[in-house]
């Protein structure tokens, strides 16, 4: 698949600090260190209802890590899948009397069109889980031969076991393992399972629905994570830096996905850091396609939000908190826009040094970006109270938060 457009991240004078970041896996906050070029997984929308702003505050997240990644002079290389076909997205056609590949496809649309214009970095390989299945058999097949994954009535299961690190992930117990799976698309009470909690790999073609050759596991298609892993292992290979997601995709998500690299390479880790974003609530409850309390960029856009105040919104947060939107927070958000392209539309200035490196310094640390936030209004607040003689400044000022924030002053 093509991916969207790439907004220009200017260069900047000096280079950013290393990224330290929550690992989900230890707890912990682990300083990265990937080599020339940074490698990173984040996991895509299954496309109906896109884009919310659930899923915008996810992917500004990790265009936040890239951005760091990039003014260590670093290269990237991102890869995203889009879920364009699974039991949710095929409900939703049927429930909409659509076709479920026209509905894709038009949600697909709609997302890049909100990701460029919400100037997020495009991945360099856009990856749907439909052109993915040629790659998928055969790693299905590998398992069964290895004997970590089996047959049941047809479909295909991994089995937990054969991952020694199995659970590492999300450090779930397996009663909440459990809890977590019948929730996310698992189906722990299915008889005949070698453990509850072994999700499926293939499954069998059902009645009216759409399947693809699966070579020796018959028709059929494939299941969530082995999607992931596949497109994964097929453009970065093992140990790529970051996976990335919202936090509801610890469990069974990246759990299942690093145990199924794992059995299958042998190596370990799959991913060096497991990284997630809280979750954006509306009303009270999680912003959720099955609730269906959304809020759409694209409406937003429609109405004719600028998309840079749509993005300081979600900078507003920190990536890790859990948290609501409001009509408060965008208004916020755009009288803050204006702040500061009035304090950046003057030829001079408050120096813009010290400035840099605290939207830097904040955004390595555990990409704090309400603290660059802050940094950038105290100098806005400066500019408008005082002004200042660097004649540079506010140009200085534009780059970096275009480079490091995304956002077009
Ligand atoms: N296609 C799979 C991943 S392979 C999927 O989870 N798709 S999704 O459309 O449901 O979600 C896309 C991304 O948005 C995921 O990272 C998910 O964790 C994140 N996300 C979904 N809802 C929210 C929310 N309310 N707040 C923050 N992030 C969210
Ligand atoms: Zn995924």
């Amino acid at each position: 698949m093509h991916a969207w457009p790439a907004s220009e991240v200017p260069a900047l004078p000096g280079k950013g600090r290393d990224l330290r970041i929550h690992d989900t896996a230890t707890g912990e906050l682990v300083t990265l260190d990937p080599g020339p070029v940074a490698r990173i997984y984040v996991c895509g929308i299954t496309p109906y209802d896109a884009t919310h702003m659930g899923h915008a505050a996810t992917y500004n997240a990790f265009d936040l890590v890239q951005r760091v990644w990039l003014d260590t002079k670093r290269q990237v290389h991102y890869v995203q899948n889009v879920t364009d076909v699974d039991d949710p997205l095929l409900e939703r056609a049927t429930r909409d009397g659509k076709d479920w590949v026209e509905l894709a496809e038009g949600e697909t649309a709609l997302f890049r069109e909100d990701m460029t214009a919400l100037r997020l970095l495009p991945p360099q390989h856009y990856i749907g889980a439909v052109e993915a299945i040629p790659g998928i058999v055969p790693l299905v097949e590998r398992l069964r031969d290895m004997g970590a994954a089996y047959e049941l009535e047809g479909d295909t299961y991994f089995s937990v076991e054969s991952d020694a690190h199995f659970g590492e992930v999300s450090g779930l117990d397996a009663a909440a393992m459990k809890l977590l799976s019948a929730e996310r698309g698992g189906d722990p009470e299915r008889p005949g399972k070698k453990n509850p909690l072994d999700p499926m790999l293939w499954m069998a073609a059902r009645e009216g629905e759409p399947s693809w050759d699966g070579g020796s596991l018959g028709r059929g298609r494939p299941g969530w994570h082995i999607e992931c892993v596949a497109i994964a292992l097929d453009h970065l290979g093992m140990g790529f830096d970051v996976q990335g997601g919202g936090s509801d995709l610890a469990f069974p998500h990246h759990e299942m996905g690093a145990s199924h690299a794992q059995a299958l390479t042998g190596e370990y880790p799959f991913a060096k850091a497991y990284v997630h974003a809280g979750m954006v609530a509306l009303d009270g409850a999680k912003m959720s396609k099955s609730k269906g309390n959304l809020v759409f960029v694209s409406k937003l856009r429609r109405d004719g939000v600028d998309p840079a105040a749509i993005r300081l919104a979600l900078l507003a947060h920190h990536y890790r908190a859990d948290w609501e939107w409001t009509d408060a927070v965008l208004t916020e958000a755009i009288e803050r826009l204006g702040r500061w392209r009035a304090a950046v539309s003057r030829p001079d200035g408050p120096s813009a040094e010290a400035l840099v490196e605290e939207i830097r310094e904040a955004l390595a640390n555990d990409l704090d970006a309400p603290s660059a936030l802050a940094a950038v209004d105290r100098w806005a607040a400066r500019q408008a109270a005082e002004g200042g003689t660097d004649e540079g400044a506010p140009g200085v000022v534009s780059r970096a938060v275009d480079a490091l924030l995304g956002v077009a002053l």
